[in-house]
């Protein structure tokens, strides 16, 4: 493990360049009236789950190349996530799969409680096989036109709910594979009443403190057309499932330059916004880090969050999906909770008066640049500053190398093999 003395130790050098800058960035924020304190303070808050399966590397359709110190199972995953949270202190807690993620409550309970971790959303597993199960998903799942395999599909997500109750959990996230190659293959109105009728069953059995998510996605594994496509179908899921439905945004999931702010927004005013998974992409789902290709899209997300953070009820789950495939997925977590952080922080910096006002007037040009404004702000030494006070590292990534955790896993953690997937 990183103990708190590793982190002291490689923050001590840093402590004092630190404080000048946090300083300079508090004086330079004054000017414009905006207490650093404030933001600070916002930034301790800030929390975004992990989730378990992208402590493993991932891989794509052709070849998957794992590096060393592979997590052979979730106590060796939430050891990883507890590395994650103590560095950064922002990930306190992690989003499990099932079957992936199977193990006796007690023994969960026991090693998050060591890494003072808590558990996030259940996540379900309908669009693979698992080699004990009497019928395949080749052809769907909730929506499959074999009830037998449907009720298969049913139960295991019901089994997700009971597993999350015993270790905390509030929410289960429900993606389906479900939806068809080939115009013609499937019937779309049907197969969507019968998802419907699947996920009625589901969310008979929640707890009444739980919720279930929706997540939609357009494409992949179905490359015509998917149940779940978008989200108007996630919308129309959750309305007609009742109010502990509501809809989860995958940033990944959607055609290429569609307008993903705005889709917040309206799921926001529709009251069925729920969550979100994290993460960014060049083409299609490609489950990179967070903030890598577009952090001003990521920004343009958040300040729609934190415009939005006094509507009653909104309770947001944020939660990382991604897939690493050629870093230590260790640190692009570790990254990826701190991109998303810094969106946070920087749409917490949007003079919202100025900009109510600008739109009022139609100003387009000053209304712009009152966004970017926002977004050209260095919060570094803030983000710095949140972790250090907390017992987290100032440099992450600095004090994860110098602590040679991965060396040292890699030699105690058998060498997975296989392609093990894990992209949902
Ligand atoms: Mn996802």
């Amino acid at each position: 493990m990183i103990t708190k003395d590793i982190i002291e130790a490689r923050n001590a050098p840093r402590a004092a360049d630190l404080e000048a800058d946090y300083a300079a960035l508090g004086a330079r924020l004054a000017r414009n009236g905006i207490a650093i304190d404030d933001l600070l303070a916002r930034a301790k808050a800030f929390e975004v789950a992990v989730p378990s399966w992208g402590t493993g590397t991932g891989g794509t359709r052709f070849a998957r190349f794992p590096g060393g110190g592979e997590p052979a199972n979730i106590f060796d995953k939430l050891d990883d996530c507890g590395v994650i949270h103590g560095l950064t202190q922002a990930t306190p807690r992690v989003s499990l799969h099932i079957p992936w993620d199977k193990a006796a409550p007690a023994d969960l309970l026991a090693k998050a409680e060591e890494h003072g971790l808590g558990f996030d959303a259940m996540n379900s597993n309908t669009f693979q096989d698992q080699p004990d199960q009497a019928h395949s998903y080749k052809f769907g799942s909730l929506s499959h036109v074999d009830a037998a395999t449907r009720a298969q599909a049913i139960e295991h997500n019901l089994e997700c709910i009971e597993i999350g109750k015993t270790i905390g959990s509030k929410a289960l996230t429900v993606w389906i594979g479900d939806g068809a190659n080939f115009p013609g293959q499937t019937h779309m109105g049907r197969q969507f009443d019968r998802y419907l009728s699947s996920m009625k069953e589901i969310y008979a059995g929640l707890p009444e403190d739980w919720r279930i998510f929706s997540e939609h996605k357009i494409y992949e594994p179905a490359f015509y057309s998917t149940v779940v496509q978008d989200w108007g179908t996630s919308l129309l899921t959750a309305q007609e499932l009742g109010e502990k439905a509501m809809c989860l945004v995958d940033l990944g999931h959607h055609a290429p330059n569609v307008n993903i702010e705005m889709i917040v927004s309206r799921l926001i005013r529709a009251g069925k916004l729920g969550g979100f998974h994290f993460n960014d992409s060049k083409y299609g789902d490609d489950d990179l880090d967070s903030g890598t290709i577009e952090p001003y899209r990521l920004f343009l997300v958040w300040n729609e969050l934190v415009d939005a953070e006094a509507t009653p009820g909104l309770d947001l789950a944020h939660m990382i999906d991604q897939s690493h495939n050629v870093t230590d997925p260790i640190e692009s977590l570790m990254i990826s909770a701190m991109e998303i952080q810094r969106a946070f922080v920087q749409a917490s910096l949007v003079d919202r008066v100025a900009l109510a006002g600008y739109q009022e007037e139609n100003d387009a040009l000053m209304a712009s640049a009152t966004l970017r404004a926002a977004f050209r702000t260095d919060v570094e030494p803030i983000l710095a500053m949140a972790r250090m006070q907390t017992g987290g590292a100032i440099d992450p990534i600095a004090t994860y190398r110098a602590s040679g955790y991965r060396a040292a896993v890699s030699e105690t953690r058998p060498v997975v093999k296989g392609a093990g997937g894990g992209i949902v």
